[in-house]
């Protein structure tokens, strides 16, 4: 039975996951799953993923979630998915899980939270909240610096000095293309300092293209849409209008 992969190309993690299984030639069912329409909320869903959160996959018999443990399944359960992306050496193996679990208590608390309070919220339905955007902005500008001191350190173009991607590449720069949604000045005040940062980001994308480009399509699109919202926000002080606009376009 096909690999079975829910997913919504607005969510971080799923494109990471979408990307991954793309890249390696993975035989794969994409089945959307819409947040901006509550779909994660179903009954059908909840069987697949108790905490109704994207992406999940079903592969046979056996149902997984959670990104991080996704990419790390998939690595190993196909066979023709090259060691570079999780190598089967223990050590390498470890430095990426290690890189992979800092992700969620630090670059993704930063971006995730900052994008959601700052833009994207109006979007799902919530209202913006500038304080949590606020709080955000320093775990993601510290996340910017671990990564561009400490994980890029090294003479290889992707984390860990390697030469080739691993699911950690991958899973962190699915992350920080989030900040597409941004105005570019407020996502060059992020980026713009960091410029080991930027060359990463080019080399994961240009390592995993057409692929790359085909699923963050999407979030291109929703980010002249959210910002054309923005600026009519502003302009009459409501947030009326941007779920159903960013809704029917995607
Ligand atoms: N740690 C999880 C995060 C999953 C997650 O938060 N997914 C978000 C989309 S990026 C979601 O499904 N949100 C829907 C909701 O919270 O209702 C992973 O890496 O898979």
């Amino acid at each position: 039975m096909k690999l079975k992969v829910y997913a919504d190309r607005m969510s971080q993690p799923s494109r990471s996951v979408l990307i991954f299984c793309k890249v390696n030639g993975i035989d794969f069912e994409e089945i959307k799953v819409e947040i901006s329409k509550r779909e994660q909320l179903s009954p059908e869903f909840k069987e697949i993923n108790p905490l109704k959160k994207l992406p999940a996959i079903v592969d046979g018999r056996f149902k997984l979630f959670e990104s991080h443990a996704i990419l790390a399944y998939l690595a190993c359960a196909f066979p023709g998915v090259p060691d570079h992306w999780y190598p089967a050496d223990l050590f390498r193996r470890a430095k990426i899980d290690s890189v992979l679990h800092w992700h969620h208590m630090n670059l993704r608390r930063g971006a995730a939270t900052y994008v959601l309070n700052s833009i994207l919220a109006p979007a799902l339905g919530l209202p913006l909240n500038q304080q949590a955007a606020a709080g955000a902005e320093n775990f993601l500008s510290t996340s910017l610096s671990t990564i561009e001191n400490v994980w890029l350190k090294g003479n290889g173009r992707f984390l860990l000095g390697g030469f080739q991607p691993t699911i950690a590449d991958l899973s962190l720069v699915c992350e920080l293309t989030q900040l597409e949604l941004l105005d570019e000045k407020d996502r060059n005040r992020f980026l713009g300092p960091y410029k080991k940062v930027q060359l990463w980001i080019e080399s994961v994308r240009n390592a995993t293209r057409p692929h790359f480009d085909e699923v963050h399509s999407v979030l291109y699109k929703a980010k002249g849409i959210l910002q054309m919202q923005q600026r009519k926000r502003a302009d009459s002080g409501t947030n009326s209008g941007v779920k159903n606009s960013l809704t029917s376009k995607m």
